[in-house]
């Protein structure tokens, strides 16, 4: 396998408790793929409540701070790194808007989705909050650069 010379854009998704005790893991991972972005970066970890503080850290003011922060922290969560030209903000395509009620069918929220606590998924919501939330994460070297067979249909 080749190895990337120049890096592609990255963002950080993130399947919350809700979503993988539903067993919506594959559904939401196949749609990213499907989509023809790549996959470079994948664990499944529960986050202490400090560890949940620090993701969500620029929401430390809304009243729902702590309860988001609870439920986060209260069982596995799937961290993903998903790279591919224009990730962040089609991503957040895919994801659909934070309140589910709100949300289009036809993106991962609208389908899958009813009310704002419990809205299955996360997504970096631009380039700054994908870096920082990506080094949050993981390490760097739980990170991989490849190329794909598919990719040279992709672009
Ligand atoms: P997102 O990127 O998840 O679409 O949302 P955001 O950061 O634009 O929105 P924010 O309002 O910061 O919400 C972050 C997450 O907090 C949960 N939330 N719970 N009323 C509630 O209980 C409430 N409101 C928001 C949601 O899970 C949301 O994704």
């Amino acid at each position: 396998q080749e190895v990337h010379a120049a890096e592609m854009e990255r963002t950080f998704i993130a399947i919350k408790p809700d979503g993988v005790q539903r067993g919506l893991i594959s559904e939401i991972i196949t749609r990213f793929e499907r989509k023809g972005f790549k996959l470079v970066g994948l664990k499944i970890m529960v986050p202490s409540k400090g560890f949940a503080q620090q993701h969500y850290h620029g929401a430390k003011e809304r009243p729902f701070f702590n309860g988001l922060c609870d439920f986060i922290s209260s069982g596995p969560v799937v961290a993903m790194v998903w790279e591919g030209e224009g990730v962040i903000r089609y991503g957040r395509k895919l994801i659909g808007a934070t309140d589910p009620k709100k949300s289009e069918p036809g993106t991962i929220r609208g389908d899958l989705a009813v009310v704002v606590a419990r809205n299955i998924i996360h997504g970096s919501d631009g380039p700054e909050t994908a870096k920082d939330e990506i080094s949050l994460w993981f390490k760097p070297e739980e990170l991989v650069s490849y190329t794909n067979n598919a990719e040279k249909w992709i672009y």
